[in-house]
């Protein structure tokens, strides 16, 4: 799909809006259809949450199944135009009462500790696909040749520190005290024998994320003036990327609390995150009990 988008006319605004008030490109509407299909025909699906769709689709028989998938078709889409890697983003939890039939948002509305499975799929000068089921972290690479997606990170172990930290400097007069701190602790190398850290930041979810689980580092959307819950999805976006880094050997938290163990109060619900090598997080902690925890 993503490949030839360009030349099929796929580029560019659809002239909608989705329920975050983010314009829509029209590649992020056609991704939403494809998994909306593929998910429903697959029979195992009860519950759908999506970015693009402000309510929950609520699969009805003869395809309804036990699970609950909530996912970002297309994460990253402001960067389609120019060629910048997106992703897909998605997490599963199986329904409370399974086989019942009986599917509410009761089933939804849980801390990611509850999910079963999350991954992402990111699309760019390759495609990659990282999946966990709660045993680790495996990591896949389309070949174009078979369409097959291939084994080639069996393992995946985010290496305990990074120098390398990832936030969107843009918003650096909104942070908190800590936050600032830590960041300028990295421009200083203060914790890596005086070498200042890398800063890398796409504004792609999954391209930084993905980076941060195979190098290492820090990846931060923090809560700030302008975004008092922080901007990134719980659902669909904080979840997933949380149960892959802690299957990895890493952690997620959202500057107050362990990322997985937040309670969503809303389908659309957004929270703080700060997830990568254990140590650089382990600093943000420290930071965070020292100046004040927001
Ligand atoms: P900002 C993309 O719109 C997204 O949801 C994530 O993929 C990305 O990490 C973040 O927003 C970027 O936000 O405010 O830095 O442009």
């Amino acid at each position: 799909m993503l490949p030839q988008a360009g030349l099929a006319g796929m580029m560019g605004m659809a002239g909608s809006s989705n329920v975050q008030g983010e314009d829509q490109k029209k590649l992020d509407l056609v991704a939403n259809e494809v998994f909306k299909n593929s998910l429903r025909r697959s029979g195992q699906c009860c519950i759908l949450i999506t970015e693009e769709e402000e309510e929950p689709i609520f699969i009805e028989e003869p395809h309804r199944g036990d699970y609950v998938v909530v996912f970002d078709p297309l994460d990253g889409s402001s960067n389609i135009d120019c060629g910048v890697s997106v992703g897909t983003i998605f997490g599963i939890y199986k329904a409370k009462n399974p086989g019942s039939g009986n599917y509410s948002l009761e089933d939804v509305m849980r801390p990611g500790t509850e999910m079963v499975a999350a991954g992402y799929c990111m699309y760019g000068s390759m495609s990659y696909m990282m999946i966990t089921t709660g045993k680790g972290v495996a990591g896949f690479t389309l070949d174009p040749t078979l369409g097959e997606f291939v084994i080639t990170h069996p393992k995946v172990q985010v290496p305990s520190r990074g120098p390398i930290y990832s936030i969107n400097e843009g918003n650096a007069v909104n942070w908190d005290a800590a936050t600032k701190k830590y960041v300028e602790a990295c421009k200083a190398g203060t914790y890596n024998n005086g070498k200042p850290y890398s800063l890398r930041y796409v504004g792609s979810m999954v391209a930084d994320v993905h980076r941060t689980l195979l190098y290492g580092g820090i990846f931060m959307y923090p809560a700030d003036k302008k975004n008092p819950k922080g901007k990134l999805r719980v659902l669909y976006e904080c979840f997933p990327m949380a149960m892959l880094v802690e299957q990895a050997g890493g952690k997620a938290i959202t500057g107050t609390q362990r990322s997985l163990e937040t309670m969503p109060d809303s389908i659309h619900d957004r929270a703080p995150i700060y997830l990568g090598s254990k140590e650089e997080v382990e600093l943000i902690e420290m930071f965070k009990r020292e100046m004040g925890a927001q």
